[in-house]
């Protein structure tokens, strides 16, 4: 099984964490999608060229990190249960995996697109800021009912927040929402997320020191 990412793609993170819960074997194949060359080898592979993609055992390609995490929670055997069996609880997982790639995961992208591009608009940007708050101020209030986001229990809901959380954390003055703040220093004690942080920090430097082009 092969995963094609790249670490400082959210939306990577959120399956590498996923599969360091489950404790799962498999290849890391790191794409650069900066790179002409490499997008377009990516690209014939897979026309869309999105990441993360996994390929599965039998060699299909699947792509979307939700329907990745589903397939891995269902193959391996090991590690943390990502999916709930309970029909109710796995619906508030699949819930909230929704609301956190669509409303925290996509405005938080559109942002930093802003920033990248230097695209001054302050309407937009107070609009797309809204909109994560009012995501973050019902995660804060169901957070401070649970330890991990549906419960007890860690889940795919986790793996696609904690991502999020640790870059929207400076921007928006995150250590005001107690829950969050509690929730974030319990995450950064997790051993798949110290994993895939480790990883993060190491593509940074090799950025910064020009070896690797910035995603
Ligand atoms: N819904 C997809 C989103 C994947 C996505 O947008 N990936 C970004 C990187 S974080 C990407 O590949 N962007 C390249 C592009 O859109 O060309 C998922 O959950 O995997």
């Amino acid at each position: 099984m092969e995963l094609f990412y790249h670490p400082l793609s959210r939306y990577s993170q959120k399956v590498l964490i996923a599969l360091y819960e489950k404790q799962a074997n498999f290849y890391p194949r790191v794409i650069e999608l900066s790179d002409p060359f490499s997008r377009n080898e990516f690209k014939q592979q897979y026309p869309l060229g999105k990441l993360p993609l996994f390929k599965t055992r039998t060699g299909d390609l699947l792509p979307e990190s939700s329907i990745i995490i589903d397939y891995i929670d269902h193959e391996f055997a090991t590690g943390t249960r990502l999916l709930p069996q309970d029909y109710s609880q796995r619906l508030q997982v699949r819930l909230y995996d929704r609301l956190i790639d669509n409303d925290l995961n996509n405005p938080l992208y559109l942002l930093e697109q802003m920033e990248a591009r230097e695209e001054e608009n302050p309407i937009k940007v107070r609009q797309l800021e809204k909109e994560i708050m009012l995501l973050l101020n019902e995660l804060n209030d169901k957070l401070q009912r649970h330890h991990w986001l549906c419960g007890d229990a860690f889940t795919m809901a986790d793996c696609a927040l904690i991502p999020c959380l640790i870059h929207a954390r400076n921007r928006l003055k995150l250590y005001q929402l107690d829950p969050i703040d509690r929730y974030l220093n319990q995450a950064n004690t997790r051993g798949a997320w110290i994993q895939v942080q480790e990883e993060i920090e190491l593509t940074r430097i090799a950025v910064q020191a020009g070896f690797r082009p910035i995603p």
